[in-house]
Order: structure tokens, then C-alpha cells, then sequence
């Protein structure tokens, strides 16, 4: 059966404008700003080392939003090499996957790059670095310079505990050369 035009433009602007209410009724929003920058770092008293951080802080901002919300990350490159951010774990599009050479270009450094994703599904995950999308072990390094922090989804019914604490492990080597050019996985 064949639908009278108008009707079936009608129908679909109807559905379009339904939508856009259920999007506003519905899902909120969380916005963040997340800067990734050269910092001194002093992981444990005298250890003095050059950390990369975002926000200023290793592990990362904790990200803590609701499943089904729509989160806006603004993220800028302070660092003097390109990278990008991956959302472990969380389904995100693939061009919002942060997957330098893969998904997206590396945001260069001085650049910005906006993601954009609905939080999905629920638990614990985490975000960081992948790299510049250069030499394998290129995001090995990232990651210990410090460019990691939790992403944390929770559950529409989920029971609050009393306390919940967040546990970040990680390891460093502090001979590590953020500028290398080797390009042997082993040397990370
Ligand atoms: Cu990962």
C-alpha cells in the first residue's frame, strides 16, 4: 500500500520531533574537560619523575556518569606527542573509540578532539591512552607516563553500597624516556 506523501512526511517529522523529546525527557547529559599535560610527579616520597597527566593528576579524574546518559568529553592535548583517549569497555561508535591510526586521527599536540557516547553498560571500566597510533610500544609508554583513570557507569537499579572505593594499579619504570625512539617493546 502506498502512503499519501504528505502523510508519510508528516509521519516521519512526527517521529523525528517524538524522538527528540523522549532524548530530552529521557537521557541526561554529563559534560566533562579533560586535558592531557606534562606534570612533575613524586609517586612515592623522593621519587621524583615527569608524569603525563590528565587533569593534572595520575590515575585521571575519576568519570563516574549513569548507564543510558550522554556523555560529552572535551578533551585537549597539552602534551608535546599526539595521542588519543579509549573508553575500556564501554560501547562506544567506533569513531568515538580513541584508537590512534585506527579509529581516529591522534589528536596532535595543541589539538582538541570533542567524544561523544552514550554510557553503556553498566560497571566499572576505565579510560586511557592508545598511543599516538606510532611504534607498538608507544601506548605501553603513554600508560606509564600516566595518561589512565577510571570510567565509572552505574547501574540504573544498582544498589548504592555504604562505601565504594576506587583501586588504580600501575607500575612504572622510572628509567623511562617519554621521547624514546626505540621502538622495542622490551625497552618499555
Ligand atoms: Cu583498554
Amino acid at each position: 500500500m502506498r502512503m499519501n506523501p504528505k502523510i508519510s512526511t508528516f509521519l516521519k517529522r512526527l517521529a523525528v520531533a517524538l524522538s527528540g523529546v523522549l532524548l530530552i525527557g529521557v537521557a541526561e547529559a554529563a559534560e566533562y574537560t579533560l586535558t592531557a599535560e606534562e606534570i612533575d610527579w613524586e609517586p612515592r616520597p623522593g621519587l621524583k619523575l615527569k608524569g603525563w597527566a590528565y587533569n593534572g593528576q595520575i590515575p585521571g579524574p575519576e568519570i563516574r556518569v549513569k548507564e543510558g546518559e550522554l556523555v560529552t568529553i572535551h578533551f585537549t592535548n597539552n602534551l608535546p606527542v599526539p595521542t588519543g583517549i579509549h573508553w575500556h569497555g564501554v560501547e562506544v561508535p567506533a569513531d568515538m573509540d580513541g584508537v590512534p591510526g585506527v579509529s581516529q586521527e591522534a589528536v596532535p599536540p595543541g589539538g582538541k578532539f570533542v567524544y561523544k557516547f552514550i554510557a553503556k553498560p553498566a560497571g566499572t571500566r576505565f579510560y586511557h591512552t592508545h598511543g599516538s597510533g606510532g611504534p607498538i610500544p608507544d601506548e605501553a609508554m603513554q600508560m606509564q607516563m600516566g595518561l589512565y583513570g577510571a570510567f565509572i557507569v552505574e547501574g540504573k537499579n544498582e544498589r548504592r553500597a555504604d562505601r565504594e572505593y576506587t583501586v588504580i594499579l600501575s607500575d612504572r619504570n622510572e628509567k623511562l624516556d617519554p621521547m624514546m625512539t626505540d621502538t622495542n617493546p622490551d625497552s618499555v
